[in-house]
């Protein structure tokens, strides 16, 4: 298939973006700058990139504990996601969901979730409410290899597929579940090979090609949206550092990890842009200087920030007013 120049440019920058982000989450961390945990999406870059490039501004996502990505690529504001990160209170909520729980119902994410497998029964509970309102939005759920040994990933296909909702299930197997590998936890070898469970297409695709997983999200996020029900997509990748920043990775062996830095998905596309000749050195350089000038400026934007006062501290969980009369 071909595409655009300025296409397959936009799918560079946006992979840029979620790494120069992620590693200066990272470098904060470690500086003691952020509260809380950080889980980094570095090395699956390509699997947020290429899904969101098919996706609407009124299409929903839900997420997952790795969900900086995913946030980045639907759009998020890097300003409004390092000051949430910062717990400060111009933070997407406030500085109360902290790294793992931003959300953002204006551009349609429905939330990051720490709870493994937790964003599958709200994806679907959203293609619910697409179905009922007969819009032509879709949900993705993006979900790990470990989540997809729990019952919620079990249940809501289930459920999905006999409404026939407009969800696309996106497995990012990176294989690992924590410090669990994925061959020793799942039951087959394909994650995809699930779908047939529940009479849904399935396919596996390489997650650190950004281009194969944008034609397999295209395929399946265009059959959700004309009413042809769900589909599940597990995009193999590897996940390049440990389970959160400061995991003494006790359970891989540095040579591993170096086997798989040659598969990873920016430094690929980036040679492929090269041959295209649509990238060369000056190009690059400039698309990476851009987004660290934009990082450079969230962090400053999220240091300048004021913390959320305590007495604010219970405002935002509850509902004030849910619209029934009960
Ligand atoms: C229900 C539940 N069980 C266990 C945990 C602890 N936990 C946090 S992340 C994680 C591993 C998740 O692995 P996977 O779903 O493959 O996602 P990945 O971290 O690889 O992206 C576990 C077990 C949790 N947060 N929620």
């Amino acid at each position: 298939m071909e595409y655009s120049k300025d296409f397959l440019l936009n799918l560079y920058r946006t992979m840029v973006r979620i790494r120069t982000f992620e590693l200066r989450a990272e470098k904060l961390f470690l500086e003691g700058k952020l509260p809380g945990f950080i889980h980094l999406y570095i090395g699956e870059e390509a699997i947020a990139t290429g899904v969101m490039a098919n996706l609407r501004k009124d299409d929903y996502i839900t997420s997952t504990h790795r969900g900086h990505g995913h946030m980045i690529a639907k759009g998020g504001d890097t300003k409004r996601m390092m000051a949430e990160l910062y717990g400060k209170v111009t933070g997407y909520c406030k500085g109360k969901g902290g790294s793992m729980h931003i959300a953002s119902f204006d551009i349609g994410v429905l939330g990051a979730n720490g709870v493994v497998g937790g964003g599958l029964p709200i994806a679907v509970g959203a293609g619910l409410g697409i179905k009922i309102k007969k819009s032509d939005q879709v949900v993705v759920a993006f979900f790990g290899d470990g989540a997809s040994n729990t019952g919620a990933f079990h249940e809501s296909l289930n459920f999905a597929s006999i409404y026939k909702l407009p969800v696309v299930f996106v497995n990012e197997n990176n294989r690992f579940a924590s410090t669990a590998r994925v061959e020793e936890t799942t039951s087959v070898e394909n994650i995809s090979d699930r779908a047939v469970g529940y009479g849904i297409p399935g396919v596996t695709v390489d997650g650190n090609d950004v281009i194969a997983v944008y034609e397999a999200a295209k395929e399946a996020i265009r059959r959700a949206r004309e009413g042809g029900g769900p589909s599940l997509i597990e995009a193999k990748t590897y996940r390049l550092k440990g389970h959160f920043v400061g995991d003494p990775e006790l359970y891989r062996k540095k040579e591993e990890i170096e086997k798989f830095l040659s598969k990873e998905p920016i430094g690929r596309f980036e040679k492929k842009l090269f041959e295209m000749k649509i990238l060369n050195k000056n190009l690059r350089d400039s698309i990476w200087s851009e987004s660290e000038r934009e990082i450079d400026e969230a962090v400053k934007f999220a240091e300048e920030s004021p913390m959320p006062k305590p007495e604010d501290a219970l405002t935002d969980l509850f509902v004030d007013d849910t619209g029934y009369d009960y």
